[in-house]
């Protein structure tokens, strides 16, 4: 499928079932939180989210019912992604899977989500951003761009140079990940990257939802990339 659209916002939020639960107890939100994070974003303009679950197969069953019906009510345009589980993205209608490496394959993704819906691979380095080339993906995630204590296996951090590789390579759109908090949004832009994904940043202290902040700080990086000369990037 064609990417246009998905990206335009920058921000690419991952509601990550372990961290939310952990963090912020989501798992005992009221109805309307979740409703009104969905407004949030609406308002905001994303054009895709992913839901990340790794807790076995129950709790990411009960995390998608909680979020996907929200998701679809409140957002008109949203793509919903599902981290590792394209069987779950038929069942519940999902646009889409992200994979990582050691997944199931993206032949496998393909075969079952057909080309319409979105495909996107995380890469960790330029061996995989090549192989990604012959792939049916419509984008790669590339990271950890910095440290990060979100995902313990995280691979060491490949910097905004590292970035800047991944972008260089132009295989596919590039969706920055890892450690990234919204001062880091203006470089992540001015790189080139087409989005940021992000779990921890997108929220601040007292559990303040920062998508409006980190989409400014996006938008600012971008017109920065182009100022420099470097508007092909997306
Ligand atoms: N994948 P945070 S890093 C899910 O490098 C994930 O592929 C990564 O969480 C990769 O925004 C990462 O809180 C964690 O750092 C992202």
């Amino acid at each position: 499928m064609s990417c246009s659209n998905l990206f335009s916002a920058g921000i690419y939020p991952v509601l990550d079932a372990e961290w939310l639960q952990r963090h912020l107890r989501e798992e005992r939100w009221p109805v309307h939180a979740r409703i009104r994070l969905a407004m949030d974003m609406e308002v905001a303009g994303i054009g895709v989210i992913q839901l990340r679950c790794k807790n076995g197969p129950e709790p990411c069953r009960r995390f998608i019912e909680r979020w996907i019906p929200v998701l679809r009510g409140e957002m008109d345009r949203v793509r919903v992604i599902i981290n590792d589980h394209p069987a779950l993205v038929m069942e519940w209608g999902a646009d889409g899977v992200h994979v990582g490496q050691e997944d199931v394959s993206v032949a496998e993704c393909r075969a079952l989500l057909g080309h319409e819906r979105v495909i996107g691979l995380s890469t960790h380095n330029r061996s995989e951003i090549m192989d990604s080339q012959a792939m049916a993906i419509d984008y790669i995630g590339f990271g950890p761009i910095f440290s990060t204590d979100t995902k313990p296996d995280a691979r060491p951090p490949m910097g905004l140079g590292g970035l800047a590789m991944a972008v260089a390579e132009r295989v596919r759109p590039v969706v920055a990940i890892g450690g990234i908090q919204p001062e880091h949004l203006v470089d992540i832009a001015a790189s080139g990257a087409a989005a940021a994904a992000m779990i921890s940043g997108l929220w601040g202290g007292g559990g303040r939802f920062l998508i409006g902040q980190c989409m400014r700080a996006f938008a600012l990086g971008r017109e920065k990339g182009v100022t420099f000369g470097d508007d092909e990037g997306i």
